[in-house]
């Protein structure tokens, strides 16, 4: 039999090093940051760490804009403590996950310098070029249009996010090789595996008007997957907003000729005003929230793996956009967690989601993210009101997941000495690590005894997934079982206390039953017997996880 691979019994935090930890006063998170928090996130119990990019970059999308594949830029360190990092995660059990934006390079990049310059360039091929565009060419992911007029070369230049990034021309073999090369380079640092941006768009065709799900895009992957992914233990993860389960499926086939898994997006479509972009604000979708997960969960169920995320930096705090971040906030971030980690796939932490960060209420002069500036801009020119600009960002803008970390109540809540790159949340100084830490109670406590569990009972990642009470409009309840033993996941997704949420059809008592985890302090309620295995009531954003041992002998064997 085919050994698990680690990634599938791990849980993965992401940092974004620029919000993370501050070493040196400049008010921008660094790796050493990084590195002296090494033991906080040992505590808490993560695999490995996802590091948003750190490459040389001019910084105009914070480092999604490279110039220099293969150094570390100064505002981060250097390759030395790239290095150290490196070892010292690994000392502790903790792997490295790089990101690669492998779509667009910086335009400071010198194989950019050399294309733009020079026609005869052997690097002009590497981007992708027009000698006239018409109107309908436009616009891109950032709300641009997509071909840049180049006067230095006296051509338009492709790209599908800000000007600064223009796209690099995956139809080239050239480009591709040496890709490969520097992916293989990095691996050979040690890493623990690979986060790939936007792996969707890499089989873009402009001359089709095609960005995503390209005609190459599967054959690129697969060749990727040859030729730089050639350790059998490395991680990959796809950015892939445009994937549907099936196509998830196709991405993490264990038969393994891809990735080890994608992010897919649809559960953060489901707030939004249909045929809208992402600033039409709409109502959640409760009952579609709950499908998409059924949906992506079954599609993959030995057929594929699935990755299960809240928050990244893209996107706002999953306790604002989905909880109650006012009179409930550690509630309902441990009830989210609950639901989360409870499901079949690689669950990933966004740093600050285990303390039931927030959203920061912005004024419009705090956002800084090139996407909010380009929206601003834009919507104004439409006619959107300020009060609506207002309420849209302080909604959707990444800026809301880029506050920086919340280590303690002190000034800038710890994260630095300087003067920090971008405002902090306010709530700072009740919501921060140091008061939760050997706080039993605490949504890092909570965070904490998930992960523990995800080690514990195998049935978290082994179990198949069945959706309960489907058209409910507060609770979501499933239940996953291998045979062996069966897990119910019940979640309050309201103000309300509900009474008799679950009946003994559904989940029969059993003197087996246990309560493993609960979004309410344990002394709420009794961890054992047929209270805690079949609750009268829910209290609002109460989460119960219960395990019950089957009774029956093992019918698998
Ligand atoms: O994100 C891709 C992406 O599509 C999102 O940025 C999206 O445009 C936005 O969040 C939704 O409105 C990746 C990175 O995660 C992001 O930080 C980069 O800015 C982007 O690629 C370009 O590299």
């Amino acid at each position: 039999m085919k050994e698990t691979p680690w990634w599938k019994r791990a849980v993965i935090y992401q940092v974004y090093p620029r919000s993370f930890a501050d070493s040196n006063g400049d008010g921008v998170g660094d790796l050493p940051g990084v590195i002296a928090h090494l033991d906080y996130l040992q505590t808490l119990g993560i695999d490995a760490i996802w590091l948003s990019p750190v490459y040389c970059s001019p910084q105009y999308d914070n480092g999604y804009d490279i110039s220099d594949y293969r150094g570390i830029d100064p505002l981060f360190g250097t390759m030395e403590d790239m290095e150290r990092l490196i070892a010292e995660a690994g000392r502790r059990g903790i792997r490295i996950v790089m990101d690669l934006v492998l779509n667009h390079s910086s335009d400071e990049h010198p194989w950019f310098l050399s294309a733009k310059s020079d026609r005869e360039s052997p690097y002009h091929d590497y981007y992708i070029w027009r000698d006239a565009v018409q109107a309908e060419d436009g616009p891109d992911s950032f709300g641009r249009a997509s071909w840049k007029w180049v006067p230095e070369i006296g051509q338009y230049c492709y790209y599908q996010f800000s000007e600064k990034q223009p796209d690099l021309n995956w139809a080239n073999p050239a480009l591709r090789r040496e890709l490969y090369d520097m992916i293989r380079w990095w691996a050979d640092k040690g890493l623990g595996g690979f986060r790939l941006d936007v792996v969707d768009h890499l089989g873009k065709d402009p001359e089709l008007g095609v960005k995503v799900k390209g005609p190459r895009l599967h054959e690129f992957i697969r060749e990727m997957r040859r030729e730089a992914f050639v350790r059998p233990d490395l991680m990959t993860v796809g950015e892939a907003w445009s994937a549907t389960p099936e196509e998830a499926k196709r991405y993490s086939d264990p038969a393994g000729s891809e990735l080890s898994m994608v992010f897919g997006f649809d559960h953060m479509k489901l707030d939004q005003a249909p045929g809208g972009d992402k600033w039409s604000l709409a109502p959640l979708d409760f009952v579609a929230l709950k499908r998409s997960f059924a949906h992506w969960q079954q599609t993959l169920y030995g057929r594929g793996w699935n990755s299960l995320f809240w928050e990244n930096h893209d996107l706002p705090r999953s306790v604002s956009r989905f909880g109650n971040d006012g009179r409930y906030r550690a509630e309902s971030a441990k009830l989210l967690a609950i639901a989360l980690h409870g499901m079949c796939g690689t669950p990933f932490i966004y740093q600050g989601e285990e303390l039931g960060m927030t959203d920061p209420d912005y004024v419009l002069e705090d956002f800084r993210d090139i996407e909010a500036c380009n929206m601003l801009r834009d919507h104004r020119a439409q006619g959107w009101s300020e009060e609506r600009l207002l309420t849209a960002l302080r909604a959707r803008a990444r800026d809301n997941g880029r506050t920086p970390m919340q280590w303690n109540a002190t000034v800038n809540a710890g994260f630095t000495d300087g003067e920090p790159w971008v405002r902090l949340c306010p709530n700072y100084t009740e919501v921060n690590a140091a008061s939760q830490l050997g706080q039993p109670d605490s949504v890092l406590a909570c965070y904490r005894t998930l992960i523990r569990l995800r080690k514990e009972i195998p049935v978290l990642t082994d179990g198949d997934f069945e959706l309960l009470l489907e058209e409910d409009a507060r609770i979501f309840a499933y239940r996953r079982r291998d045979g062996r033993s069966e897990l119910l996941v019940l979640c309050n997704f309201s103000d309300e206390t509900v009474t008799n949420p679950i009946g003994p059809e559904l989940w029969p008592g059993d003197k087996s039953c246990r309560l493993l985890v609960s979004s309410y302090p344990e002394a709420a309620h009794p961890a054992s017997g047929p209270e805690a295995c079949l609750p009268q009531y829910l209290r609002p954003w109460e989460a119960r996880m219960l395990l019950k041992q089957n009774q029956e002998p093992d019918r698998k064997k």
